[in-house]
Parts: structure tokens; C-alpha cells; sequence
């Protein structure tokens, strides 16, 4: 099958110092060579060069080359980087003279899809490379660091190569049976299949951190109309997002703002205060405050200090988990017993006090349950689904009443966990992951 040379711009599109262009494939080192006029440069060293339209003559650009030789490459294919000036018309130039020198644009992930087939990269470690892009915190950067250095990847094949071992013992007992053993499993598979059926159980029962870390946490603030949840989310914003006013049932719409929040996203939700209500729009910006709490990661529920009539229904939110109590407009309470304490804490949106012990409370709750831990954690649904896959075929190995259904249902697991990586015949899973990639990556 004949493969072709593509290129793609690397860097952001635009204005800049210098853009990056990345060709791979097998024709790419004598299209540099035409470029530039001379032989190819030393493998891997950076080498500045002028560049020329070879039709023409033209010069298009002068800036740094590199040659990165199969199969030293992130494609594992010969790869050419051009380090040129940033701007459209360079970039102009240079497409019009690769696309007459037969290189085509590439589609977009066709890199990485490219670094996968030739066996530089796992799934998983693709996926990573996504998700650093994408990365907007330090914490979400750590976990795509971690994933794209193989962690996740490793964990899984580790899992696969015990699944692998166990089947091979088992295909060993259906060819070659002992006379006096019973039907099933042998002691010693199924006793690999049990620990490995508990390691996924565990894996999967993470709270979901990897994925949310990745998509993002969210938290949501509710309680009576008029105790100052508005100007709550205003003061942790540092914008004037939501409208506050001293009329009771202000807000209606759910009102959303992003905060990197020592280093972890989370999406803030300003939710319509709860009452009894007969307002037909107010009863439905109340039904959306409900349900955005009950999908909401965490939740702040905030009280009014100076009105102790609303502190009623404290009791019973402080005991759901993943609630911290504010207690609001601690700046009317005189200064006895407005001291925070465990998940209580009280400050005033108006003056600011206690806000920076509520800010600190919070990221701790949120690194707690959604911070990277010492073993890696699943990132996306479509790992949860695989894991949930090979989960099932396990207990249904461990429950067969024959060895040979045994070994089908292992067999079927040790898929489903090679589909994570892409250690099996995936094509109709590549077009779906690497659909979403952007061009030149
Ligand atoms: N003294 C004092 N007043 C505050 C404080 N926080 C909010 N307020 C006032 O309380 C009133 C209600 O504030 P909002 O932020 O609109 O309250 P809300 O909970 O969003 O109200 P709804 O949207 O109606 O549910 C406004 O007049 C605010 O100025 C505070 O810490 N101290
Ligand atoms: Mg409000």
C-alpha cells in the first residue's frame, strides 16, 4: 500500500514569531531537500536554512529546519519540521510549494494516528496528548503528563498479560484434563481471574476523579432565596457575573463561571433560591437549581446569618456528602459564635471575610476527592465502558459451569481491556477517537 507525505501546520494558526509546519511520510526528506536546495541536514539538529518555492525559484522564508529519520520519529515515519516565520503569508508560501512537491494536507489526528500505527503510541497515550492540549490547570496537565508517559497504559497491558496467562493455563487443562478434576475453573485460575475481577472493581469505584478532572468539577451553591448566593459566586469569580438584589427570587437561570481553583477546574453554578413558589418561572429556575445540585460534584449551601428563623434546614443538608455549610452575612452577626468550624463556615460575600478559609476549605474537599493518587485513574468513559466489558465476561468466566465457556468469556475480556490501548483489531474505535483531534496533531 502506497503511503503519502503529509504536512499540517504544528502551531496555532495566526500572527506569531515563528509557526511550526510538520510533513511526515516517505517522501518527506526529498522534499526538504528540494526546499532548501542542499543535502539533508544532520538527524535531529536544528539547522537554519533557506527555504525556496523549486518551481519558481522563489524564496519563501529563511528559518530553522529539522530531519527526524524513521523510525526516530513521533510518527515513527520520516519527519521534516519547518520552524518558520509566524504570519499567513509565509504560511501561504510554503503550503503552495509542499502541495506541487505532491505532499497533501493531512486530516485532522492523522499524526497520532500515524504514531499508533507504527507502534510509537497506545490509545491511551494519544488520548493523553489530547488532554494536555486541552488542559487548562496544573492538575488536569499532571494527569495527561502521567497518562501520555504510559502509566494508564501500563496498568491495563499488565492486567491484559495476567488475563493472557490465566487463559493460556486454562486452554492447557481443556486440551490436556486431569482425570480427577471437576468441570470449571482450576483453583489456580480462578483464583487469578477473582483478584483481577476485584483489582477492576476498585479501579472503576474511583468516584469517577480521572474523568471529572479532565471534564471538570462541579459545584454548585444553593439555599434560601435572598441570603447572598449571587453575590457568593460574584466574590469567588471576582466579577460581577449574577445580579444581586435585595429583593427575594432574583435569580432564575443557572449561572455558570469557570475557576482554576488551586490548580483544579471547576465550574461554579449560581442556582435560584428554594421557596415555595406559585411564580411559574420562578417554580422552574427552582426545579433547574434541584437537579443542577443533585448532578452538582459539591455543593454550597448557604445560610443567612442575621436571620436565624432560615437556619432550619441545616441539619439535614450538612449530612449529605459533598455539602459545605456557609453561613452568609457574618458581617450583621455579632461576633459570638460566627466561628467557622468543620464544614461550617461563615463569611460575608459583602466585606469578603472568611472567604479566603472557604476558598482553602474547598480545594482541599476538591483535591481530596478528585486529585491525582499514587495509581493511575481511568480518564474517559470509553476506558469505564471497556473495564465494565472485561468486568462482566469475568464473573461470567468465574460463574460457567464448563471450562471451554470459560475460556470464551475470558477470552472476551482480555478484548475488551486490549481495546483500551489498541492492542486489538480497533479500526471502527480509531475513527471515533482520533475524529476529534484537530489538524496538525
Ligand atoms: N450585609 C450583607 N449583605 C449581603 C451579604 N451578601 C449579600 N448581601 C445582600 O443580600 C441581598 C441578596 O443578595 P443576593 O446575592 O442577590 O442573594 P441571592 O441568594 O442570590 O438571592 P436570590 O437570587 O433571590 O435567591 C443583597 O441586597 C445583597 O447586597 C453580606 O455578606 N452582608
Ligand atoms: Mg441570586
Amino acid at each position: 500500500m502506497q503511503i503519502d507525505s503529509i504536512f499540517a501546520l504544528a502551531s496555532a494558526a495566526g500572527r506569531a514569531g515563528i509557526q511550526v509546519i510538520r510533513l511526515s511520510g516517505p517522501g518527506v526528506g526529498a522534499v526538504l531537500t528540494r526546499l532548501t536546495a542542499r543535502p539533508l541536514p544532520k538527524p535531529r539538529l536544528a539547522t537554519l536554512a533557506r527555504l525556496f518555492n523549486p518551481q519558481s525559484g522563489d524564496l519563501l522564508d529563511e528559518g530553522l529546519v529539522l530531519w527526524f529519520p524513521a523510525p526516530g520519529s513521533f510518527t515513527g515515519e520520516d519527519v521534516v519540521e519547518l520552524q518558520v516565520h509566524g504570519g499567513r503569508a509565509v504560511l501561504q508560501a510554503i503550503t503552495e510549494a509542499l502541495l506541487s512537491l505532491g505532499l497533501r494536507p493531512a486530516e485532522p489526528g492523522e499524526f497520532s494516528r500515524r504514531a499508533f500505527e507504527s507502534g510509537r503510541l497506545d490509545l491511551t497515550e494519544i488520548e493523553a496528548i489530547a488532554d494536555l492540549v486541552d488542559a487548562e490547570t496544573a492538575a488536569q496537565r499532571h494527569q495527561a503528563l502521567r497518562q501520555m508517559d504510559g502509566a494508564l497504559g501500563r496498568l491495563y497491558e499488565g492486567w491484559r498479560t495476567v488475563l493472557v496467562r490465566a487463559l493460556a493455563h486454562l486452554e492447557a487443562e481443556i486440551d490436556f484434563p486431569e482425570e480427577d478434576l471437576p468441570g470449571g475453573l482450576s483453583t489456580v485460575v480462578r483464583e487469578q481471574i477473582a483478584n483481577l475481577s476485584k483489582q477492576l472493581s476498585d479501579h472503576l469505584a474511583d468516584g469517577q476523579r480521572g474523568e471529572r478532572l479532565r471534564s471538570g468539577i462541579t459545584v454548585a451553591i444553593l439555599g434560601a432565596p435572598n441570603v447572598g448566593k449571587s453575590s457568593l459566586l460574584n466574590r469567588l469569580a471576582q466579577r460581577d457575573v449574577a445580579i444581586v438584589s435585595p429583593i427575594a427570587g432574583t435569580t432564575r437561570d443557572i449561572i455558570e463561571v469557570h475557576l482554576d481553583l488551586g490548580g483544579y477546574p471547576v465550574t461554579l453554578c449560581d442556582t435560584a433560591g428554594l421557596r415555595e413558589s406559585s411564580d411559574p418561572v420562578e417554580v422552574e429556575g427552582i426545579r433547574r437549581a434541584l437537579a443542577r445540585s443533585e448532578a452538582a460534584d459539591l455543593r454550597l449551601f448557604v445560610m443567612d446569618g442575621s436571620n436565624p428563623s432560615g437556619m432550619n434546614d441545616v441539619s439535614a443538608m450538612n449530612h449529605r456528602s459533598g455539602t459545605l455549610v456557609v453561613v452568609n452575612k457574618a458581617d450583621l452577626i455579632a461576633d459570638s459564635g460566627s466561628v467557622s468550624s468543620g464544614d461550617t463556615r461563615f463569611v460575608s460575600a459583602q466585606t469578603g471575610a472568611g472567604l479566603d478559609g472557604l476558598l482553602a476549605v474547598l480545594t482541599e474537599e476538591v483535591s481530596r476527592r478528585f486529585g491525582l493518587r499514587s495509581e493511575p485513574s481511568l480518564t474517559r468513559s470509553r476506558h469505564r465502558l471497556a473495564l465494565r466489558d472485561c468486568l462482566d465476561h469475568l464473573q461470567r468466566a468465574l460463574s460457567a459451569p464448563l471450562s471451554d465457556l470459560a475460556a470464551e468469556d475470558v477470552r472476551l475480556a482480555v478484548r475488551a481491556l486490549g481495546s483500551i490501548t489498541g492492542r486489538v483489531d480497533v479500526e471502527d474505535l480509531l475513527d471515533v477517537i482520533f475524529r476529534d483531534f484537530c489538524i496538525g496533531k
